[in-house]
């Protein structure tokens, strides 16, 4: 299940509204085990994980055991259900991570395997795979994506300088660890107030990877945005969404929308204020699985309040940064209140901590 949780990484953010599945077929003939076929769900969501693995094993799959990071499809969407497949191919044994939150399957997988008297194991590695499709297993069982905080934090308590635009917190080892969280995500969010200040690009710049940018989402209730923001220029990336309410003026919708902007409609306070739960719902509709927020401090204050943010991925740099710094939205403490750390790595003079949210 380990090989097959590591198999199902090499296409998350890649596979639209399904998750990355791993799956693999292992034969022991009373021998050491042998891999004999293995998938990973395909670029866009199809074929499946399991339909490519058995194809793989061939023959070989008969009396076989199947591991899968997800619990095998039961539905007819545009290939037979995977369960079928698996019973068809005379497979005698399923080991599967967890279960799938899907209306159309939840359960009814593992009920026809069982049927066909299949010997059925549930929960082998749950925790670590339902970590690797955490976006799937949110948007489909709570109806919103997950949300991962991304902070830059200096020695001093800071994640930027007032009036400075961008200000280097960490390294470019750090930052070349964010590009890789970035592609890993749906989605990439700022507020506006970043929009502006920092005039971001926000895309994925690693060698090889550059087509790999994730959908750029401002969260932006005035269309304040400027027609001539940097992330409009790459015509190579997703158009980016910029999330308007009812009190825009719509000459500055019409500005941004002839830059190509994807204009997405919010609903409001009074006040022109988003409620955070709502921004999510409203990407949930379009799909995405996952969001990378990525600032400023007043934005992912406001999601931390809402008791929205899933997993923080917090940067410590060693510089100061000093007068008229911006306070980071969490306190100095090693622990966020309500997280638990869940990962740790050092990246030169950096370190990272991720956290996630109690549950
Ligand atoms: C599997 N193996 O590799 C994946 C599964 O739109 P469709 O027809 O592809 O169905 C999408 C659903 O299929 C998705 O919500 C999830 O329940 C399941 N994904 N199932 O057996 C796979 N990716
Ligand atoms: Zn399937």
């Amino acid at each position: 299940m380990a090989a097959a949780i590591r198999l199902s990484l090499w296409h998350r953010g890649l596979t639209a509204d399904n998750p990355s599945v791993g799956s693999i077929v292992v034969r022991a003939d009373g021998r050491a085990p042998t891999i004999v076929g293995r998938g990973v769900t395909a670029y866009g969501g199809r074929p499946h994980a399991e339909l490519q693995a058995l194809a793989e094993a061939g023959d070989a799959a008969r009396g076989a055991t199947v591991y899968a990071t997800l619990e095998p499809c039961s539905h007819i969407g545009k290939a037979p259900p995977c369960a079928d497949a698996i019973v068809a191919a005379g497979v005698s044994r399923v080991v599967i991570a967890t279960l799938d939150p899907d209306q159309r399957v939840a359960g009814r997988g593992v009920a026809i395997l069982r049927k066909a008297g299949i010997e059925v194991v549930v929960g082998c590695r749950q925790e670590e795979a339902r970590r690797a499709m955490a976006g799937f297993l949110s948007l489909r069982g709570r109806g919103r994506p997950y949300l991962t905080l991304k902070l830059a934090v200096s020695h001093d308590g800071m994640i930027g300088r007032q009036g400075a635009g961008q200000v280097a917190i960490t390294g470019a080892l750090a930052r070349r660890a964010v590009q890789m969280m970035r592609i890993e995500h749906e989605a990439i969010m700022v507020g506006v107030g970043t929009a502006v200040a920092d005039d971001p690009l926000l895309t994925a710049r690693l060698d090889g990877l550059e087509g790999r940018t994730p959908i750029r989402v401002v969260i932006d209730p005035f269309a304040r945005m400027l027609s001539a923001a940097r992330m409009f220029d790459d015509m190579a990336a997703p158009a980016p969404i910029v999330l308007v309410s009812e009190k825009a003026a719509q000459n500055r919708i019409d500005g941004l929308a002839a830059r190509g902007a994807q204009i997405r409609a919010v609903a409001s306070d009074y006040r022109g204020r988003f409620d955070p739960r709502e921004i999510l719902r409203v990407l949930g509709v379009s799909g995405i699985k996952s969001v990378l927020l990525e600032g400023g401090a007043e934005t992912a204050r406001r999601f931390l309040d809402a008791g929205l943010v899933d997993r923080i991925a917090l940067f410590r740099g060693s510089g100061i940064v000093g007068e008229a710094g911006v306070a980071a939205p969490i306190g100095p403490e090693a622990v966020p209140h309500g997280f638990s750390q869940v990962d740790a790595a050092v990246y030169g003079e950096d370190r990272l901590t991720v956290f996630e949210r109690n549950s």
